[in-house]
């Protein structure tokens, strides 16, 4: 019988670190406490439709949007975790308006900070799709030995040491990178580890699918409007229009065009003049995992990753995918400008 190396989680951590030299681990150990928090939100995950997770907790987050009971849950396991780590002075979450300082003698000393969305997609959780985590890591900025502070947070993406996400989709996986590649993790739930399974994921320069909700078509701007016609067109080469996926959960979204070839969008739109997606929370994690499968991420016209953050939830118009599909979308945006611009001078 053949028989199958496994490669876990921990032990690729770990090949990764011998392979940096003078690395202390720290980094890790901040990975391998998001491993573990991703199980135990896994687990309550799987578990959601037997036991009294569902439905909203009967709070509201900083967004005015109500959190879920399961989006409670993940904020405090993936807290907990990073706090565990050790390595880790402070935290800022999707569902808190301040950033979060350890503050203590072990947690002021910790070189890193973490952003992180801990359940994307919460509106989702409900009928049973789904759903995750995304994550960034940057080295702070004030000196080790205190609190952190909320200049640590507004990092543009370019600075980030290491980002990632779960998905809680059919099989749980977890991609992340490093700043060498992107490598994905599927739980294998009877030996309850991550397992390597996609290694060094790239992204196709080109795709079939393109990925938005098109309910909002009629407040898109002109540029987002034709770019969408134009994937309902014909393809001179496969004489087929693109796919529409749409799941409305940006880690699915996102994960299926990444491995598959696509463009995801969220653009502007009347009741968000900037985007729906947080730059810290979202767009800069998944820009890093963009780029580092080959992919791109933009704003319609500036890379995502020299973004400078102005505050902790600012939004920003995100396209991301397959390298030829958001350059064309980006030509449409910025030729209609310019034909706006000239009609209105
Ligand atoms: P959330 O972080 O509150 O879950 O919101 C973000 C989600 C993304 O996962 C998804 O891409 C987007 O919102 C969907 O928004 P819409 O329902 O407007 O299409
Ligand atoms: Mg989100």
């Amino acid at each position: 019988m053949k028989q199958y190396r496994i490669t876990t989680l921990n032990e690729f951590i770990i090949r990764r670190q011998a392979n940096i030299p003078y690395a202390k681990g720290e980094l890790s150990r901040l990975l391998h406490h998001i491993g573990i928090a991703a199980k135990v939100v896994n687990k309550k995950v799987n578990k959601a439709g037997l036991v009294d997770v569902l439905g909203a907790a009967g709070s509201e987050n900083i967004q005015g949007e109500i959190q879920q009971k399961l989006d409670v849950f993940a904020d405090m396991q993936f807290t907990t975790a990073l706090k565990d780590s050790g390595e880790c002075c402070g935290i800022a979450s999707e569902e808190n308006q301040e950033i979060i300082t350890f503050d203590d003698d072990l947690a002021n000393d910790g070189k890193y900070i973490v952003t992180m969305d801990p359940l994307d997609g919460s509106s989702n959780i409900d009928v049973n799709v789904s759903i995750g985590t995304i994550f960034s890591i940057y080295k702070r900025l004030s000196p080790r030995g205190h609190k952190a502070e909320e200049r640590d947070f507004l990092q543009p993406g370019n600075r980030q040491i290491a980002a990632g996400y779960v998905v809680y989709g059919s099989s749980t996986m977890l991609v992340y990178t490093t700043g060498r590649g992107v490598n994905g993790f599927t739980l294998d739930p009877s030996i309850g580890e991550f397992c390597l399974s996609h290694p060094d994921i790239q992204t196709p320069q080109d795709g079939k699918i393109y990925s938005i909700n098109e309910g909002n078509y009629a407040n898109f701007p002109e540029g987002v409007k034709r770019y969408v016609d134009y994937c309902k067109e014909k393809d001179a080469a496969t004489q087929r229009p693109k796919k529409s996926r749409y799941i409305g959960s940006l880690v699915a979204d996102f994960h299926r065009n990444l491995l598959k070839g696509g463009i995801f969008m969220y653009p502007p739109t009347e009741s968000s003049p900037s985007g729906k997606l947080r730059l810290i929370y979202e767009c800069n994690p998944i820009g890093f995992l963009a780029e580092q499968a080959n992919a791109i991420a933009s704003d319609g016209r500036n890379r995502i990753l020299d973004i400078e953050p102005q505050n902790l939830h600012q939004r920003v118009p995100f396209y991301t995918g397959s390298r030829n599909m958001v350059r064309r979308a980006e030509r449409f945006l910025q030729e209609t400008s310019a034909r706006v611009g000239k009609n209105s001078g």
